[in-house]
């Protein structure tokens, strides 16, 4: 499964694991940051260094905010303060692809919430706009209500206003 990475300065991408993990710089072990985790992981800065580099020298900017989407639809949005220890585990300790949490778990350790380490994460966006900054981090289902259920809904709900 790929990993579509949606960045307001450097631009949508459609990546692999293995496109993802070259970004990322040297790997490490999980339990180096996460006692108790396994597998190979990646910085998730050194990560978004490398690939927004590769995307357009010269730019330099660091995003405000991280936001991931797993295949689930659970999601966090977390601050980019947040993330200086961060990791994206992508392969079991053998270099296979991960078990549990495939195709990347994402890992915060010193964050707000154990709840912020998403498994199966699909999507990264990466967001700049100085007034989410101090936003605390969130993290839950998304929040979809589809047209049938919308139909649904008895008339006397429907109609309030
Ligand atoms: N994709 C996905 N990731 C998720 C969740 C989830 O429901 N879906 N739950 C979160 C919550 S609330 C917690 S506490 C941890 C639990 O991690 P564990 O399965 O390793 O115990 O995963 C987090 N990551
Ligand atoms: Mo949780």
């Amino acid at each position: 499964m790929n990993i579509r990475v949606y960045d307001e300065i450097y631009g949508e991408a459609l990546l692999t694991v293995e496109e993802m993990a070259a970004a990322g710089g040297d790997s490490f072990d999980a339990a180096d940051r996460v006692p108790g985790a396994a597998g190979r992981a990646f910085d998730v800065k050194t990560w978004h260094r490398n690939w927004s580099a590769a995307r357009l020298a010269g730019q330099d900017r660091e995003p405000v905010r991280l936001q991931v989407e797993a295949a689930d639809e659970f999601q966090a949005s977390i601050p980019w303060g947040e993330l200086d220890k961060a990791l994206l585990l992508y392969a079991q300790a053998d270099g296979s692809p991960l078990v549990k949490g495939h195709p990347l778990r994402l890992y915060v350790p010193g964050g707000s919430s154990e709840c912020l380490n998403v498994k199966s994460v699909v999507a990264l966006r990466l967001l700049y706009d100085e007034s989410v900054r101090e936003q605390e981090a969130t993290y839950g289902f998304k929040n979809t209500v589809s047209l049938d259920e919308l139909k649904r809904k008895p008339q006397s709900l429907a109609n309030i206003n």
